[in-house]
């Protein structure tokens, strides 16, 4: 069964519905190569710095880089793009109130790189999360062609609904090609991996992933895009990275440093200098007086007695 291609406009629900049957599909010429071009040039001097990988997994003749929320400006406006995150949001809706970034790396396959194990990435998580529940959605964009010679990424469609131990048989393995621009949706529980490059040329693609909102993040963010590079960066996006609270009472921090009194069980808004955007972020639960919003009235009396003048 091949990988369903859908265009870049299609509707969100047409996605959800094949998220759901296939556990993955392609969106075409998302964007253009002009910005294939920008991100790729931004990325490029942190990747020529990056060893290849250590092991069979990350690959040997694989170049792994991160922290591209920090590293990329473009790379800011591509976890943003708004219909991924509606497809995101959409397809982990019944899991979470909240979906946050789980890791940014691009992937350069390079010739000679062996196909890696196929694989769940939520198995980031161990087993013990039940299987009813999805954790995470995942894209992957295509920096150059993905084709079946230069190591396509490998999926199987269906494989998101099958239990830990059933294997994939060879033909039901296919490869996500597409061309520079394109992304490939995966969910946390379909069998996939990097493809065997076979080819003259190296693969660059583009992994951006999302889980829910009270998980732990494969590449921890508070240290990728630590605080101080965070508070520049657009609110949304620093929700994103997860400087909010992911739940009633999830996720606040207290000032180690502070003299001053009322410095307790602040939201992590407070570290970026700025008051959480909307109060009944938490309101889900219903719960008066949240301690988030008791912390925040008092924590903006302490650190300000104004919003920033942006704000
Ligand atoms: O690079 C790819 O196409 C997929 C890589 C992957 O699945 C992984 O490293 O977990």
């Amino acid at each position: 069964m091949a990988l369903q291609t859908l265009p870049a406009n299609a509707a969100t629900q047409e996605i959800q519905a094949v998220m759901e049957r296939d556990g993955a599909a392609i969106l075409t010429g998302v964007i253009g190569s002009d910005l294939v071009a920008q991100m790729t040039s931004e990325v490029m001097p942190y990747i020529e710095r990056t060893p290849m990988g250590g092991d069979d997994f990350t690959g040997q003749q694989t170049q792994r880089t991160g922290a591209l929320v920090a590293r990329t400006p473009t790379c800011r406006d591509l976890i943003m793009h708004e219909r991924i995150v509606e497809s995101a949001k959409t397809f982990l809706a019944p899991y979470t109130d909240k979906i946050i970034l789980h890791l940014t790396q691009t992937i350069y396959i390079h010739p000679g790189q062996g196909a890696q194990v196929l694989h769940r990435d939520r198995l980031a998580w161990g087993t013990q999360l039940p299987l009813s529940i999805e954790p995470q959605f995942s894209t992957i964009w295509a920096l150059t062609d993905f084709t079946a010679e230069n190591g396509a990424t490998r999926v199987v469609p269906g494989s998101h609904k099958w239990g830990w131990d059933k294997r994939a048989a060879r033909e039901e393995i296919v490869q996500a090609e597409m061309s520079a621009g394109s992304v490939l949706l995966y969910t946390g529980s379909v069998l996939h991996s990097g493809g065997n490059n076979r080819s003259a040329s190296s693969r660059l693609g583009l992994n951006l992933t999302y889980c829910l909102g009270w998980l732990r993040q494969e590449e921890n963010q508070y240290l990728s895009c630590p605080p101080h590079i965070a508070r520049e960066l657009e609110p949304e996006l620093q929700d994103m990275l997860g400087y909010t609270q992911g739940n009633y009472a999830l996720g606040y921090y207290s000032d180690p440093e502070a003299s001053e009194p009322n410095r307790d069980i602040l939201p992590p808004e407070m570290a970026l200098g700025r008051w959480p955007e909307s109060a009944d972020a938490f309101s889900s639960t219903d719960i008066a007086d949240s301690p988030v919003q008791a912390a925040a009235a008092r924590a903006s009396a302490v650190v300000d007695a104004s919003p920033p003048a942006d704000q």
